[in-house]
């Protein structure tokens, strides 16, 4: 794909930004990062483009937000995929189920 610009909106210490960070460098995705500070003063962009939850992280993709680490993640897997780009997660039905576990673990704990 040419002519991409892709922005993610994240905060350093965040968990769902950092699988959101590396699930783009795993698939070799260019990308343009912008820091917020979500203790503090949001920006304008962050509260337009997560209106509902206004939390980073928010992946751009053209002009367009895609909110929700979990969705984010499924996204970039299904938008930079061809031969040579290995899917997120793995085949095999039950690595997948352990994979999705840990993040499900990450979800409630964190
Ligand atoms: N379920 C969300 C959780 C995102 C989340 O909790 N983000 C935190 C930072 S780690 C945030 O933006 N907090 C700002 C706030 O609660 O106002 C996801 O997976 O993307």
């Amino acid at each position: 794909m040419s002519e991409e610009k892709v922005v993610v909106l994240n905060f350093w210490p965040s968990m769902f930004g950092a699988r959101v960070i590396m699930a783009l460098e795993e698939k070799e995705v260019k990308f343009e990062y912008k820091e917020e500070d979500v203790f503090g003063q949001k920006t304008d962009l962050l509260l337009q483009t997560n209106p509902i939850n206004k939390k980073i992280p928010v992946l751009i993709h053209n002009g367009k937000p895609v909110c929700e680490s979990n969705v984010i993640l499924e996204y970039i897997d299904e938008v930079w995929k061809d031969d040579k780009t290995l899917g997120l997660l793995p085949s095999d039905p039950y690595q997948k189920s352990q994979c999705r576990f840990w993040a499900d673990m990450i979800d409630k704990k964190l």
